[in-house]
């Protein structure tokens, strides 16, 4: 009995260190926009806070067929965006994706985004020790018809296909 109890306490410590690791790191605000007809990947922003130092090195969605990292710059007048591996996240500092000139990219919709869906999302968190830990998000979509989304969704349009 007395060992049972040990055994259950040892679980339960092992659980908890578990979530403590994941719980250095939380992802708050993630947010896309509804899709335009025809269109079959979109972008995701976020903001992301990591107690230690650490690196966003991909994520995972049941939403799409492949997800990427994608910066984003402008090149004369252009909007460029690349796939990058990493972005790092510094100990304590709420990083905004968006402003730090990231997203996370959906490529390959399953289905079309509308407003109001919830879109789960998987995080991979590299951790200083190396350890990888996964963090769950949902981004919220918010409807097409806002003033900044035109410019956007015609570079990402644009962008895949050149592939
Ligand atoms: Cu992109």
């Amino acid at each position: 009995m007395n060992s049972l109890y040990r055994m259950g306490g040892l679980l339960a410590a092992l659980l908890l260190s578990v979530n403590v690791y994941a719980g250095d790191v939380s992802a708050e605000g993630a947010w896309s926009r509804a899709t335009a007809p025809g269109q079959d990947s979109a972008m995701v922003d976020m903001s992301i806070t990591s107690k230690q130092a650490a690196t966003l090195v991909g994520f995972s969605s049941p939403a799409c067929k492949s997800a990427e990292l994608h910066s984003m710059t402008h090149e004369g007048g252009v909007m460029k965006m690349r796939e990058v591996k990493k972005v790092a996240l510094p100990a304590g500092q709420r990083i905004n994706l968006g402003e730090s000139g990231y997203h996370l990219m959906l490529i390959g919709l399953k289905a079309p985004l509308k407003a109001g869906d919830a879109v789960p999302l998987t995080l991979s968190v590299r951790l200083a020790n190396k350890r990888i830990v996964k963090i769950e998000a949902t981004a919220e979509v918010k409807p097409l018809t806002e003033a900044r989304a035109a410019p956007q969704d015609a570079g990402h349009m644009m962008h895949h296909n050149h592939h």
